[in-house]
Parts: C-alpha cells; structure tokens; sequence
C-alpha cells in the first residue's frame, strides 16, 4: 500500500492563533500515529503583524513560492489592531491567499455537541446541525471605491459589492449539491433584496435559476435580518445555508455562538477544483483581548484539523478527532472558561490528543 504522506503548510498567525497552532498540531502528531500516515510540515512565519512590523507588508512578494505547492494550508487566525489596521492586516494576509488560491467556497459547518451547555434554552444535540456555506472571493468584501472631500462637508466614501455570473452561479452550485447529499436535501439562501436593490434580486435570481438543476432539493430565502433571528428562534429549520461573504461571515459567527461558543467553530476555505491549495482555520480571530493567556478554546483549530483530513482523504482520523473532541467535551473539567470550565488552552489540547492515542 503506497505510503500516506501530505505537506501541509502552517501559519500560526497573530494573538491566540500562536496559542491554538501549536494544539492543533498536537493533535494531527496523535492522528498521524494512530492511523499511519505522515503529515510533513512546513511552518511559515508571515502572515502575521510582527511581520508586518518588521518588513512593512503581511507578506513576503514571493509568498506563493515559499508556500510552494502544499495539499493543504493549516491558518490560524490574524490580526492585532495595535500594530496594524485590521482591514489592511486581513487584506494583506488571509484575504490574499484566499482570492489568489480561488478558494471560493468557505464551508462552516454548526452542530451543537453533546456536554456542551447551550445557550438557546432547550435545545439538544442533533436540533442544531446545518452547514454555513459562504462565498469567499468576491460580494461585499471588496476594495473598489474610495473617498472624496476628505475633510469638507461634503466628505463622501463610496464602496462597490461585486457579484459575478460566475461567482454567484458556483458557490449556489456546491451549496445545492452539499445540500443534495444531506438527509434533509434543504437549501436556505441568505438575501437582502427588498433593502439592496442590485445585488441581491440578482442574487435571488441565481439561487431561482440554479434550483431548477436540483428539483430534488428544497429551497427557501429569508432576509437576512429575520434569518439571523431565526438561529436564535428556531436553528433546527437549516440544513445547509449559503450566503454573500458578509452576510455567510456573520451567520457563521452567529451560528456556532448560539451552539455555546464561536471558540469551538471550524472552516475549510476551498478550492473545490483542487487546482490551489484549500485553506482550514479556526473561524475566530486573534482576539487579542485573551491572547497570551493560555485561556483560548483549541478546538476551532482541532475541529479545523479534522476537517482538513477529511478534504485529505483521511477520513477515519477526522472522525477519531471529532470522537475524541466530544469525549472531552462531555468533561466539564475539561472544558475551557468560554464553555464554563477552567482548562487551559494546552490542557485541553492534551485531553484531545490523549483521547485520541
Ligand atoms: N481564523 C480566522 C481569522 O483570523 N479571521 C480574521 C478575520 O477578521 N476574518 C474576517 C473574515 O474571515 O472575513
């Protein structure tokens, strides 16, 4: 049998991202172990502010050389506003690899596990379950505009969304077919077309368009400001939710929150043509609030791990990691401080990759 072997690229990133790599890692080391393939890493130290300070840009020019040609990127998070603005650190770093590796698809997947207290009342394991599917490269996450007048009365800034044919027609098109695959084959789509009078009845009719290839999925669009109440109100209705880059960036924040914490939420950023590297990261950023402290949840990166084996083809050792996560989840002693409990970020990192050994 041929030999397992995946290089993996490794940027740790800013804040809890140096605190959360290092666990993640942990736990890959344990996978590798027990299910016999080799995972050869390579650490980058950029894409990072410290960086930034000391060369005045995110990145080296020659990032994509020294990135090579990896199976996959593990991310940590970035950003730490005292150094660098956000808008340039996020621009200059994760926003670049994600545009120019076309990883157009960021797949969040939210499930509310079993141990975890739950802060919508009532809920159990298996009522929250649905995937965020949000379109990565273009929508309002964009740089074309500009100011005028700066410093008069008549100051005006200006800021384009850019939806195209393409972008919009092959994020619906993944959603659909994820949806396909699921048990309950629903899709909901995420629009805001009676207040955005452009993009999103374009947008709305994309979604219209595409669902006539998937007669077999059902398929429904709410607003995004009932829709966000939704989550909260009634989670069980989603399966799988696509939206725009802003609106699929907030519901995947909002989703995992109402699940206990966004500290546990994974995402794979992928190139589903495999032509670039996919990129898997924790959802949350650097937080710099709690960074240093040994206190952050690790298990939006170990989550994100698994997800990144799964994308390898090393399906058994994502599911071991995603056994061993719960197993330590339903331990309340286990737990970090953001789920109630008092572990640090190491501990809890130990407690995976023991329960994974
Ligand atoms: N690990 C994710 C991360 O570092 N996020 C920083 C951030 O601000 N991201 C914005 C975004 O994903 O749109």
């Amino acid at each position: 049998m041929a030999e397992r072997t995946y290089d993996i690229a490794v940027i740790a990133g800013d804040g809890i991202g140096k605190e959360v790599m290092p666990e993640g890692i942990r736990v890959l080391e344990a996978a590798t172990r027990r299910y016999g393939f080799t995972l050869k890493q390579k650490w980058h130290e950029f894409a990072n502010c410290d960086y930034y300070a000391r060369h005045g840009r995110m990145m080296p020019e020659n990032w994509k050389e020294e990135i090579g040609r990896p199976a996959a990127i593990f991310f940590g998070a970035v950003g730490w506003p005292d150094i660098v603005p956000d808008h340039i650190s996020l621009w200059g770093s994760l926003l670049q690899l994600r545009r120019e590796y076309d990883q157009y698809v960021n797949l969040r997947p939210v499930r509310l596990m079993e141990g975890v207290p739950c802060p919508l009342a009532g809920r159990k394991p298996g009522d929250i379950d649905f995937w965020v599917v949000r379109e990565n490269t273009e929508g309002e996450y964009s740089s074309v505009g500009g100011r005028m007048f700066e410093g008069t009365d008549r100051e005006m800034v200006l800021q384009e969304t850019i939806m195209t044919r393409k972008g919009v027609d092959r994020i619906l098109k993944f959603a659909f077919e994820l949806a396909q695959k699921r048990p309950r084959k629903l899709l909901t789509s995420a629009t805001k077309s009676n207040g955005i009078a452009i993009t999103m009845p374009y947008w709305d009719e994309r979604v219209e368009a595409m669902a006539k290839a998937y007669p077999d999925v059902g398929w429904n669009k709410f607003h995004i400001d009932i829709l966000t109440a939704n989550f909260v109100l009634k989670p069980q209705i989603f399966d799988v939710v696509v939206g725009s880059n802003l609106f699929g960036d907030i519901l995947s924040d909002l989703g995992p929150a109402c699940t206990g914490t966004i500290g546990i939420a994974p995402s794979g950023n992928i190139n589903p043509g495999g032509e670039h590297p996919s990129l898997f990261e924790p959802v949350h950023g650097s937080a710099p609030d709690i960074a240093g402290k040994n206190v952050a949840n690790p298990i939006g990166q170990i989550w994100s791990a698994a997800m990144m084996l799964e994308y390898l083809g090393e399906t058994e050792a994502a599911a071991g990691i995603m056994t061993a996560v719960e197993t330590v989840l339903k331990q309340p002693a286990l737990r970090t401080r953001d789920l109630g409990g008092s572990a640090s970020t190491q501990a809890c990192g130990k407690s995976i990759a023991d329960a994974l050994s």
